[in-house]
């Protein structure tokens, strides 16, 4: 019988016309934070890909460090202590399995909630004071991390001429908002080697449902966008910047002008890839709709009214690679 890892894991398609898209692709829109007004550029990378690098982010290095050495020592426990601070439901450590439908990536994880240290019960009291360590450093580095994202959220309405400057980042800013955060480790994945050369997919394509996720891995490449005409393109891995890509929410909120890019990683085989990613939403009583001024009436709304908490009842029933937001498309 065929090992498991045949049947579970995905390859993904090499073409050669993916070959040749990806070789006329002029790169990922890159914008420094520090130059002013990116104000067009972000809009227009947003309306492009749904995805671009930042620079000069401001987010301090000791922060992503310290980050980073925390996330390498939890990892690197045998798998019978990570299994403890799981399973990811939804908060806590994950192996393999992703969501609750079937979808299996080759990745280990840990999921936390950013506003309720409740999620942080689980951790503390397997891992007692290192926990409390852990914690602390996850705080720091996404409230830095969450400060870059309202940022460019508020660039990005004052680019789209939207009169309330806080029209997206407020969402983020609430008490209330359902954010997350993530961990991902992918370990080398040497298995293929020989045989095709090819890897296998560690977290399989799909989009994210919230407003907008800031992403930062170490120097392990493996991310994959995908272009409005389908080809995959290799992210090249860059550990000093942040990729940032729109969510499913901010596509409904600008009626569709800003694009919620469909993602994937594929393993390396011969180094682990660490990324950590913050995955900013809205509180779950938000009514996601195009912001008035985006369009004409609500008639011109591509969208049937939800709210957040619908829309996250709705992903968790459905499969990574599902077109979530189709069942909310006017027909
Ligand atoms: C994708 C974005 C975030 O990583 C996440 C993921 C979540 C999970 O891993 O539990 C989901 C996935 C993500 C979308 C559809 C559902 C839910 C796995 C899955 C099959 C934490 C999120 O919010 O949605």
């Amino acid at each position: 019988s065929k090992p498991a890892i045949t049947q579970h894991f995905s390859k993904p398609k090499h073409t050669a016309a993916a070959a040749a898209a990806a070789l006329s692709f002029p790169g990922v829109p890159l914008i420094d934070l520090s130059k002013p007004d990116p104000q067009t550029q972000l809009v227009k990378a947003c309306e492009e890909f749904g995805f671009f690098k930042v620079t000069n982010h401001g987010v301090p290095i000791h922060s992503i460090r310290e980050l980073e050495a925390q996330a390498v020592k939890f990892f690197s426990l045998p798998s019978s202590d990570k299994s403890k601070a799981g399973p990811p439901d939804p908060f806590g450590y994950g192996d393999k399995k992703i969501g609750l439908n079937g979808d299996v990536g080759w990745v280990e994880y840990l999921l936390f909630t950013t506003n309720n240290q409740s999620s942080y019960h689980k951790f503390s009291s397997i891992f007692g004071e290192a926990a409390e360590n852990f914690r602390c450093v996850v705080n720091e580095y996404v409230a830095a991390v969450k400060k870059m994202a309202c940022e460019i959220l508020e660039m990005l309405a004052e680019g789209l001429k939207i009169q309330q400057r806080d029209a997206f980042s407020k969402l983020l800013m609430d008490e209330q908002s359902d954010s997350v955060f993530r961990l991902n480790h992918y370990p080398p994945c040497p298995e293929f080697k020989e045989s095709n050369g090819r890897n296998l997919i560690g977290f399989g394509e799909h989009t994210d449902p919230q407003i907008i996720s800031v992403l930062r891995s170490n120097n392990t490449s493996g991310l994959q966008i995908s272009l409005k005409d389908g080809n995959w393109i290799s992210v090249p891995a860059d550990q000093d910047s942040f990729f940032v890509n729109v969510g499913d929410s901010l596509q409904v909120m600008t009626n569709g002008r800003f694009k919620s890019v469909k993602h994937r990683v594929v393993t390396n085989t011969s180094k682990s890839r660490l990324s950590m990613i913050y995955f900013g939403g809205p509180p779950l009583s938000e009514k996601i709709a195009p912001l008035p001024s985006l369009i004409k009436g609500e008639e011109d709304s591509l969208y049937k009214e939800f709210t957040w908490f619908e829309y996250k009842k709705s992903a968790y029933k459905s499969r990574l690679a599902d077109n979530r937001l189709g069942l909310f498309e006017k027909i």
